[in-house]
C-alpha cells in the first residue's frame, strides 16, 4: 500500500497558498511595520511553531495527560515552564491559553462567579476587550466598572482607589493595550488589598521590557498575572498565565483546562518554549533598552513637529498621537501611512469624540523595528516621515516619495530569508 502522505513542498503542494505566503513575507520585509502589538519572531521560533507537534494532542498537563504519546508534549512544556518562571521569577505558569484573551478568560473563570464585579481599564483610554468591555464575554459575564485616564494621558491612582472603594471588585485589572506610561503595581496592589480584590496584571504589551528590566515587574504584587506571547516577548502567537499561590494556580489549571480550552496547541507551545530560551539571553536586555529608547526618539520628534503626544511622551514601547481638535482623524492618518508603506493602527485616546472605526489618533510602536536593528537615526527619519505624511494626509504623491525612501531604509535591516522566498526565487 503506497502512503497517503504528501511530502512536496509548499510551492509544489498548494502553490496558491504558498504564493500569499510570499506576498505576506515582501509586505512584511518592505513595509515598516510599526504595530505596537506586533513583533518579528526568529526563524527558530516558526520552525517549532511549524513542527510536527501540530499533529499530537495532549489533553490536561505534563504526566497526567488523557491521551498515550505525550513523553515529549510532556518534556517540551515543562521546559516551557521551567524557562518563563526563570524569567519572570514566578512560582507557578500555565503555558497552555491559546492567546491573551483565553488567559484572561480562563483567571475569571477561575476566580470569579457570574455576576460578580469587575474594575478594568476602559477600552477607549487603553484598556482591552477582555478587561469587561461590553461587547466582550468580560462585559456581559461579569458586572464591569472601569477607570481610565485624565485629561494629561496618565492614570490618576487616587481616582483608581475612590472608585474602587465605591465598586468593590472582586478583580482589579490592571495593564493596557495603549498605555505608554509605567503602570504602577505597588499603587495598585495597595488599592486591591484596601476593598479586598484580588489583583490581576495584564502584562501583554509590557513583558519583553519587564523581562529586560526597563519596566517595574508585577510579581510581588499581583495575585495572578497574564500575557501574551508574541508581542515585545517576540514569540509565536498565545498566551501564559502566571502566579505565585498555589491554591490560586491550581484553580487556573483546571480554567484553562478542561473548563475553556480542549487540547493545547504543542507546537505553539514548543515554539514558547524557543522564544523562552531567547529572552534568557543576555542580549534581550539590550533589545528591551533599546525599544524603549527608539519609542521616545519617535514620541521626540513627533513632539518637536507639533505633534500632540497623550502623556506627553512614553516610558515603554508605544507612542499615542492624538488628533483631537484637527480634522485629521485616526482612519485617516493610519490609511496615509499605510500609503507610504508604514503600518500602524487608528486608536481611540483621551476625550475622543469619533467611533471606535474613525478614532482621533494612532498608535505606533517601536518593538517590531527594533527587532530589524534599527536605532536612533532610522527611528529620526521614520518619525520625520511620519510627520511629513501627517503634515498633508491628502498629498498622496509624497506618501509614494516617502515609501521609495522607506524601502531603502527597510532593505538595510533584513529580517529573515524565508525559505519560501528563497525557493521563489529559484
Ligand atoms: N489586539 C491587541 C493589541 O493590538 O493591542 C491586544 O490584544
Amino acid at each position: 500500500m503506497q502512503s497517503y502522505l504528501k511530502k512536496d513542498t509548499l510551492d509544489i503542494a498548494d502553490k496558491e497558498v504558498y504564493d500569499i505566503i510570499c506576498d505576506e513575507h515582501k509586505r512584511q520585509t518592505d513595509h515598516l511595520e510599526m504595530i505596537a502589538s506586533e513583533n518579528f519572531t526568529s526563524p527558530a521560533v516558526m520552525e517549532a511553531t511549524g513542527s510536527i507537534f501540530t499533529n499530537k494532542y495532549a489533553e490536561g498537563y505534563p504526566h497526567k495527560r488523557y491521551y498515550g504519546g505525550c513523553t515529549y508534549a510532556d518534556k517540551v512544556e515543562l521546559l516551557a515552564i521551567s524557562r518563563v518562571k526563570q524569567i519572570f521569577g514566578c512560582g507557578y505558569a500555565n503555558v497552555q491559553p491559546h492567546s491573551g484573551s483565553q488567559a484572561n478568560m480562563a483567571v475569571y473563570a477561575a476566580l470569579l462567579d457570574a455576576g460578580d464585579k469587575i474594575l478594568g481599564m476602559d477600552l477607549s483610554h487603553g484598556g482591552h476587550l477582555t478587561h469587561g468591555s461590553r461587547p466582550s464575554f468580560s462585559g456581559q459575564n461579569y458586572q464591569a466598572f472601569t477607570y481610565g485616564v485624565e485629561d494629561d494621558g496618565y492614570i490618576d491612582y487616587e481616582k483608581v482607589r475612590y472608585i474602587a472603594q465605591i465598586v468593590k471588585p472582586k478583580i482589579i485589572i490592571c495593564g493596557a493595550s495603549a498605555y505608554a506610561r509605567v503602570i504602577d503595581f505597588a499603587k495598585f496592589k495597595e488599592i486591591a488589598v484596601e476593598v479586598g480584590a484580588v489583583l490581576m496584571a495584564d502584562i501583554a504589551h509590557i513583558a519583553g521590557l519587564i523581562a529586560g528590566g526597563v519596566h517595574p515587574t508585577p510579581f510581588g504584587y499581583a495575585d495572578v498575572v497574564t500575557t501574551t506571547t508574541h508581542k515585545t516577548l517576540r514569540g509565536p502567537r498565545g498566551g501564559v498565565i502566571m502566579c505565585d499561590d498555589p491554591d490560586i494556580a491550581k484553580k487556573i489549571d483546571s480554567a484553562i483546562f478542561p473548563a475553556t480550552q480542549g487540547g493545547p496547541l504543542v507546537h505553539a507551545i514548543a515554539a514558547k518554549a524557543v522564544a523562552f530560551g531567547e529572552i534568557l539571553d543576555p542580549l534581550w536586555k539590550d533589545y528591551a533598552t533599546n525599544v524603549v529608547a527608539n519609542a521616545k526618539t519617535l514620541a521626540d520628534v513627533l513632539a518637536s513637529r507639533g505633534y500632540d503626544i497623550v502623556s506627553g511622551g512614553t516610558d515603554n514601547h508605544l507612542v499615542l498621537v492624538s488628533f483631537v481638535g484637527t480634522d485629521i482623524t485616526g482612519k485617516i492618518a493610519d490609511e496615509a501611512l499605510e500609503n507610504a508603506g508604514i503600518t500602524t493602527n487608528k486608536n481611540s485616546v483621551p476625550n475622543d469624540t469619533r467611533s471606535p472605526f474613525v478614532t482621533s489618533g494612532i498608535r505606533i510602536g517601536s518593538a517590531a523595528l527594533t527587532t530589524r536593528g534599527m536605532g536612533e537615526n532610522e527611528f529620526k527619519q521614520i518619525a520625520n516621515s511620519i510627520a511629513d505624511i501627517l503634515d498633508d494626509v491628502n498629498d498622496t504623491d509624497l506618501q509614494q516619495t516617502i515609501k521609495t525612501r522607506l524601502m531603502d531604509i527597510a532593505k538595510n535591516f533584513p529580517i529573515y530569508e524565508q525559505a519560501t522566498q528563497q525557493r521563489s526565487n529559484t
